[in-house]
């Protein structure tokens, strides 16, 4: 069956082209610094949003139109299977994404459940295989049921950490069958609505231990996925644990996770922690710990998870150098964690929303690619700490001195101590010719 009749294959036309489901700028074969865009941008398609959204929000019924219902939950789910890999194909894009519950019903019990999923992701691996697609990553989704109304691993219920348990297990075995090149944990509910009742050393230690619980199953079944922690700072609960960036990273030191976990960061958390985007990427760049991004923008006037395509050129053209400084994001990819806005009901908005999505980092990357080859950022860096050079700045980075050796300098320099301008108007201005 073919869900979209009147949707071709989506091929790059060029800037100039007329023609909505055409790529502007995502040009899959062509080289830059020595790759294919395809191999820098590693396109994800996520199946949550794509596939099981369905445009409802606090106060409106669902407005998007669908193909794929059928009689019963699991036929749907078939369906969906075969829509979302004729999307896949169609846009060429190599790689996808899920959580559980998005590709099989859950059924009455956990039996029902895993029986479901090995149903459906025996599918889900005969497409892989005729379509050469591949995971870059699943996830469990411990928030949505309302056993999660306390958090998963940090559940005051050690049943619920259990349960938290089967369904993390379910998910490396289902990596494992279908190549999973990264596992994703997300900390739904794991955070606080109120301190008053909440034994936050408890939570967190627990939520390491079942980490260190799928670190050795991941080794006890011989499939290692690189694991990957997404930070949030709030939404669903008013305190998410991983916060930010450098929150999960100080978290991951100091439970020893840092040889297995790396960081999946996405745009809106980020400005929901009233961070940049790349500001997130750079903090994990410097740390060796950046795994993978969840592409998509908040709206600056909107204070939660909108989950916009990315459509802003200068986020991404920042986004871009930051991974091209990381030499490359694999084995992470550019997963679209995006979601088409709830006017944008027709099945087609699907396609024309990730041509958007794909054309943007597409632009960011060239735009990055130009302002690396010309130096523009890294000579202007070089020269403002040119200082460290030489003389005493040298014999700073060179650990040759001391309080008392840096005491005795400072009083021969005196006050003849002289900063210079940064002209940052100016390099915000020339930054603006390299945004393709
Ligand atoms: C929610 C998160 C979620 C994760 C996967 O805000 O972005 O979609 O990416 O659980
Ligand atoms: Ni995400
Ligand atoms: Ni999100």
């Amino acid at each position: 069956m073919v869900y979209f009749p009147n949707v071709e294959k989506i091929q790059y036309e060029g800037v100039d082209s007329q023609n909505p489901f055409a790529f502007r700028h995502y040009n899959p074969e062509e080289v830059i610094e020595g790759k294919t865009m395809k191999e820098h941008l590693r396109f994800a398609i996520a199946y949550w949003h794509t596939m099981t959204q369905d445009g409802s929000d606090p106060f409106g019924n669902p407005t998007n139109q669908r193909p794929w219902f059928g009689e019963t939950p699991l036929e749907t789910a078939k369906n969906r299977v075969e829509a979302f890999f004729e999307i896949l194909v169609k846009l060429d894009a190599p790689y996808f994404c899920f959580h559980d519950i998005d590709i099989a019903p859950e059924g009455d019990t956990l039996e029902e459940f895993f029986s479901n999923l090995d149903i459906i992701t025996d599918l889900i691996k005969e497409k892989m295989a005729e379509t050469g697609i591949k995971l870059l990553w699943n996830t469990a989704n411990l928030f949505s049921n309302p056993r999660f109304v306390n958090g998963a691993g940090s559940s005051n219920n050690a049943d619920v950490f259990a349960y938290s348990a089967a369904q993390i297990k379910k998910g490396l075995d289902i990596s494992k069958k279908l190549g999973g090149e990264n596992y994703v944990f997300w900390g739904g509910r794991e955070g606080y609505e109120s301190l008053l009742n909440t034994d936050m050393a408890l939570e967190q230690d627990n939520i390491a231990r079942l980490f260190k619980m799928a670190i050795a199953y991941g080794e006890k079944i011989g499939h290692k996925p690189q694991f990957l922690i997404e930070p949030k700072p709030k939404e669903p609960t008013k305190h998410q644990y991983d916060f930010d960036a450098a929150t999960t990273l100080a978290f991951i030191l100091k439970y020893n996770l840092q040889d297995d976990f790396k960081l999946n960061l996405e745009g809106n958390h980020a400005t929901l922690a009233g961070h940049t985007f790349e500001h997130e990427l750079t903090v994990a760049r410097i740390n060796d710990a950046l795994g993978s991004i969840d592409a998509n923008q908040g709206d600056v006037l909107l204070g939660w998870d909108t989950d916009e395509f990315p459509t802003n050129v200068f986020d991404t053209t920042l986004v871009m150098i930051e991974i091209l400084e990381n030499n490359g994001i694999a084995p992470g990819g550019i997963n679209f964690d995006s979601k088409v806005r709830r006017s944008s009901f027709a099945p087609e908005d699907l396609f024309l929303a990730h041509i958007a999505g794909f054309d943007t980092y597409a632009r960011g990357l060239k735009g990055a690619a130009a302002i690396r080859a010309d130096k523009f950022l890294s000579d202007l860096k070089a020269k403002r700490y040119a200082s460290y050079e030489t003389g005493i700045g040298a014999n700073i980075m060179a650990d040759k001195e001391d309080l008392e050796s840096l005491t005795e300098y400072s009083l021969k320099n005196g006050a003849a101590i002289t900063n210079e301008s940064s002209h940052i108007e100016l390099v915000k201005s020339h930054l603006n010719d390299y945004l393709v």
